[in-house]
């Protein structure tokens, strides 16, 4: 019998407190891992950032959708992404700044944030396999506009672990959102990356502050079975 067909319990060393789950309350949520925002030529590069800043992540995320996939969890990827016609993208998002590209103008790996583009697509090292939900999202957290609310709730989630990028935006908003939804969320810190690293460790410490007021976050070297 392998690992996925018995529930395992967990209890995970993290801040502020350990985090307990079990395989079959639990997902793993990769957000927005993709070329967009990993790979020059993306979203993230268009905006001015150093997309080299995230590839740390990479390995880690990998590690952790192993872990998760050797335990039987409900694995969810996310991709922030717009319609072809760009319906879906309001001009306060589309507007903002002056980069060198906006959302849904031609670059080198596509069109930039849409929908079916090759530089839309999660990196290779972390490319979803069948029985793996994969979430499309237009907003920058992961219940907004999407199905995912209705996924969980099918399959008794109540406990998210995340990862993905970047940690301030898209990462932070989708816990924020978890949490109102009731659901328990924890972050593991070496699967999430920033373009700026001061803004990755205000948000491990803003989750955890205040007794946890976002979340928990631990360390990929904490997620071992009790
Ligand atoms: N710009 C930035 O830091 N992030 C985003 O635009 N989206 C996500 O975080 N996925």
């Amino acid at each position: 019998m392998s690992s996925a067909d018995t529930p395992r319990s967990f209890t995970i060393a993290a801040r502020p407190e350990p985090f307990h789950c079990r395989s079959d309350d639990t997902a793993l949520v990769l957000i927005d891992m993709q070329r967009d925002f990993i790979e020059p030529g993306g979203f993230g590069e268009t905006l001015g950032n150093n997309v080299s800043l995230l590839a740390a992540a990479v390995e880690p995320a990998a590690r952790l959708l192993a872990w998760a996939r050797e335990h039987g969890l409900l694995v969810v990827h996310t991709r922030e992404s717009h319609a072809p016609d760009l319906s879906d993208c309001p001009p306060a998002k589309r507007c903002r700044g002056t980069p060198r590209l906006r959302i849904g103008d031609a670059g080198p790996m596509g069109r930039i944030l849409v929908r079916g583009e090759p530089g839309n697509g999660i990196v290779e090292a972390l490319r979803p396999i069948a029985g793996e939900v994969e979430i499309d999202k237009p907003g920058k957290g992961a219940f907004y506009n999407t199905p995912l609310s209705q996924v969980l709730a099918e399959r008794g989630i109540r406990k998210l672990i995340f990862g993905g990028v970047t940690t301030e935006v898209c990462v932070q908003t989708t816990m924020r959102e978890a949490n109102d939804r009731g659901f328990d969320g924890l972050l593991v810190e070496e699967a999430t990356a920033s373009y700026f690293p001061a803004f990755k460790q205000a948000t491990l410490d803003m989750i955890v502050a205040q007794g946890g007021i976002v979340g928990w976050v631990a360390s990929i070297e904490a997620l071992r079975p009790r």
